[in-house]
């Protein structure tokens, strides 16, 4: 079958980093891997691509497979319309965590098929096969969103225990041989700075055990985990194959597993890779040794990033986050000392949150030893209890709320009150003499550092003005 994979994306100005499209690669290696030489697929991202380029390569798909996050919704509906336009008689499948998010309204929102909820692989193979042999009818299927009536889900699927032998290495090839990697290398990724132009995203394990209520729960509360063998070898081929040195981890919470963080490490070291490693998903902080550290930094750990979101002890319990708070500053000094970028997390904003807790959290990230931070405004994301608890299941998303636009006013000051002070924050954080000396003693590559100095002010800049860029396409 034609199958073209496209990654939605809503363009704006605040939300400058674009990712490798790793879902769908993900997708389409296990498609390869249980389906071998019976599909043609393609991957398409609107995050570097031109919506009319993609639309004149969907002509001969049978499938069309779009990932959406809630964000990256906005103009899904209108994407959806243009492909209904230029390919009458494909199936359109949705899938991403806008689909476990919106699970209830999905086909009021979206001329679509059907829709794959939470991890996609095995649920995506069954559609397939179901399309293949000519039929539509999903309600057999594990983890569908389908059309009866309204949106119907048939259950939530088991998740995959086995990672290692079920789920092959993602098909990377589909962006690392094709002009679109290219793209990828020329824009903002994840991470704070890149040491290296060309580089991946890895997702070493899935999901996550802490109960954090504003945090998706596509891989499920558990943590299970790719061997260290296996995600070395996975570096080690896009090393060899690729050309890539640089890596992006994208994990919940990679270091849940302190000895598969000190194995991947030592065994990174033992075969000698010259690589740099990135977590700019954040690593879950009051778990972290002084050892692991040492350990990643000599494995080419380049940036680390501290999720502590807030400091207020009472906003951690309420939030079911419950970090601990004391050997975190101990924690990034090390990181810093081993030559590490250690940047922090903070969210403002937080339900009841008053303004006096919001500027400990401000005073506690200037005071601290980070070279950088990044603050954002807590925005309730349907399908979470953050959501359910302090806006209502009721109320439907508005999908185009990302670090800075936002509306919901949960904490006890309003949002415009809120984007006030994370104007102050940047002030408060970087002007600080100290913290520019260390950055530049402690950072290797200073020069970098000073082009996203300059990109974060004029992020900054129009987040305080409120300008808004949005395409309407
Ligand atoms: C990389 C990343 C980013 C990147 C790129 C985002 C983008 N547009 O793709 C950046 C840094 C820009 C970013 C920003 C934001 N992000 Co983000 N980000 C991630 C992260 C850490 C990794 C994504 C990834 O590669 N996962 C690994 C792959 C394997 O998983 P996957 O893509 O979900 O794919 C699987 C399934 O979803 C499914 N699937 C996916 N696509 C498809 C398509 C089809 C057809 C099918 C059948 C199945 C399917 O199958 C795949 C394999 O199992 C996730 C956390 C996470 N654990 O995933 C958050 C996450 C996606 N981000 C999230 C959020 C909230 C944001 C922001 C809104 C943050 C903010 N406050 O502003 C912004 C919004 C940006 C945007 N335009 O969407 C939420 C999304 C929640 C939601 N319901 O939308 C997540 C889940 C994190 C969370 N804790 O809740 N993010
Ligand atoms: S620790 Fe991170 S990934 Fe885990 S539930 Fe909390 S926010 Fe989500």
């Amino acid at each position: 079958m034609n199958i073209s994979l496209i990654k939605a994306r809503e363009p704006s100005v605040s939300i400058p980093e674009v990712t490798p499209p790793l879902g769908l690669m993900y997708l389409a290696g296990y498609l390869r891997k249980y389906r071998p030489c019976k599909d043609n697929i393609k991957i398409f991202d609107l995050s570097v691509q031109d919506l009319d380029y993609v639309l004149e390569n969907l002509k001969d798909a049978d499938i069309v497979g779009l990932s959406s996050t809630n964000r990256d919704g906005l103009y899904l509906s209108t994407i959806i319309k243009h492909i209904r336009r230029v390919n009458t008689g494909c199936s359109l499948v949705l899938g991403g965590p806008i689909v476990s998010s919106l699970i209830n309204e999905l086909f009021d929102r979206f001329d679509i098929d059907c829709a794959v909820a939470y991890e996609g692989e095995q649920t995506f193979l069954e559609v397939i096969e179901k399309f293949d042999s000519g039929h539509t009818a999903f309600e057999n299927i594990k983890g569908v969103v389908y059309r009866n009536g309204n949106s119907k889900f048939t259950g939530r699927r088991e998740t995959i225990e086995n990672l290692d032998d079920v789920i092959p290495f993602p098909a990377w090839d589909l962006i690392l041989n094709s002009p679109l990697s290219k793209e990828y290398w020329k824009r903002k990724s994840f991470a704070f700075f890149r040491m290296e132009k060309r580089y991946m995203g890895l997702f070493s394990s899935r999901g996550c055990p802490y109960g954090c209520i504003y945090c998706h729960d596509i891989f499920a509360k558990r943590f299970r985990a790719h061997s260290a063998v296996r995600v070395v070898s996975e570096i080690e081929h896009l090393h060899t194959n690729f050309g890539i040195r640089d890596f992006e981890f994208y994990d919940d919470t990679f270091n849940f597993d302190k000895d598969r963080t000190r194995n991947i490490c030592d065994l990174i070291v033992e075969k000698r890779l010259k690589i740099n490693m990135y977590f700019p998903n954040g690593l879950r902080s009051d778990i972290l040794e002084k050892d692991i550290i040492e350990k990643m930094a000599k494995a080419g750990t380049r940036v680390m990033c501290f999720a502590i979101e807030t400091v207020t002890e009472r906003l951690q319990i309420l939030l079911r986050r419950n970090l601990k708070f004391e050997n975190i500053n101990n924690m990034i000094e090390i990181a810093v000392k081993n030559g590490i970028h250690a940047e922090g997390f903070f969210m403002l904003g937080h339900p009841t949150e008053t303004k006096e807790e919001m500027l400990n959290t401000i005073n506690f990230a200037a005071k601290s030893p980070l070279h950088s931070a990044a603050f954002s405004i807590a925005i309730p994301q349907k399908g979470t209890e953050l959501y359910s608890k302090y806006i209502g299941d009721e109320s439907p998303q508005s999908l185009g709320e990302g670090y800075y636009e936002y509306s919901s006013a949960i904490s006890k000051l309003s949002p415009h009150e809120v984007k006030k002070l994370l104007a102050y924050t940047f002030m408060k954080f970087y002007l600080r003499p100290g913290r520019i000396i260390r950055i530049f003693k402690t950072f290797p590559a200073g020069f970098i550092f000073s082009r996203r100095f300059l990109v974060q002010i004029f992020k900054w800049v129009d987040v305080v003005f409120h300008r808004k860029r949005f395409s309407s396409k």
